[in-house]
């Protein structure tokens, strides 16, 4: 049983460790219509972007109940200055949390104290909520229904991260670490050169930690060609574009062609 009230088939977070491949999107836009049209063009799953973008908590949850329509999860990408939000977005009907630029085991140990109830963690219980199908399931069913089935996903994306990616993976707080390009970028002074040695050479890193690890690895990819030749290198989760991107090379595409 799955801790909400949702169409998915097979719980993302079997998905996730069994390696399977992932197919994703960001989802910036504030109106639920929009994750509803990505959600029924097939993606495996949604992350909705609590850190660059204006959605609120309120919009997580009309995003989760039209995701839920098509049996799409959604898990919310968030800064580690915001995971005092976890409660209220997993309580939404979250499937889980993605944090941004984990840099340490203690960062490692934040996330999952903030996702999980005790005894692993922190969480606060309240049934009258999506995720406790509003007191129809005991206590006890939505927390060992959360335990299995919430996803942690956390990402590697500056220098910091990439050093302590060892650490981070010897938590195990995680199902999967995922790679920041844009902002790994930044970190190493190559701002937006991914194919700069500089860059390139730590996610090798921490393909190679993850590899050894057997922790799934994702990453953000801005084609799918590029998530095309990630996937040929073993990465599973697999992040394409946002919908805001989308929509403003299609516009762009489309001016280009009449212009
Ligand atoms: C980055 O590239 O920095 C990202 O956070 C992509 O999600
Ligand atoms: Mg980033």
């Amino acid at each position: 049983m799955t801790a909400v009230p949702t169409a998915e088939a097979r719980p993302l977070r079997a998905r996730l460790r069994g390696g399977e491949r992932l197919l994703a999107t960001f989802v910036k836009s504030r109106d639920a219509s929009v994750a509803e049209v990505l959600a029924a063009a097939g993606y495996d799953l949604i992350v909705a972007d609590l850190e660059h973008s204006a959605l609120s908590v309120g919009d997580i949850e009309g995003i989760v109940r039209a995701c839920d329509a098509h049996g799409v999860p959604v898990v919310v990408r968030l800064p580690a200055s915001a995971l005092g939000l976890c409660g209220q977005l997993l309580d939404c009907g979250a499937t889980g949390i993605q944090v941004s630029d984990v840099t340490s085991a203690q960062d490692a140990a934040a996330a999952r104290a903030a996702v999980h109830y005790p005894p692993v963690g922190s969480r606060s219980l309240s049934l009258a909520t999506r995720a406790g199908r509003f007191g129809a399931v005991s206590a006890g069913e939505h927390l060992t229904a959360s335990l299995q089935s919430t996803v942690l996903v956390g990402q590697i994306e500056s220098a910091e991260g990439v050093a302590a990616v060892g650490e981070i993976l010897a938590c195990d707080a995680f199902d999967a670490l995922f790679i920041g390009p844009s902002d790994l970028s930044v970190s190493m002074g190559r701002p937006g050169d991914l194919r700069h040695p500089d860059v390139s050479g730590p996610i090798e890193t921490v393909i190679a930690a993850t590899a050894s690890h057997g922790t799934p690895l994702g990453i953000f990819c801005g084609s799918a060609g590029e998530a095309r030749q990630w996937a040929e290198r073993g990465l599973t989760l697999l992040a394409v574009s946002t919908d805001l991107s989308m929509l403003g090379a299609a516009a762009r595409a489309a001016l280009g062609e009449l212009r």
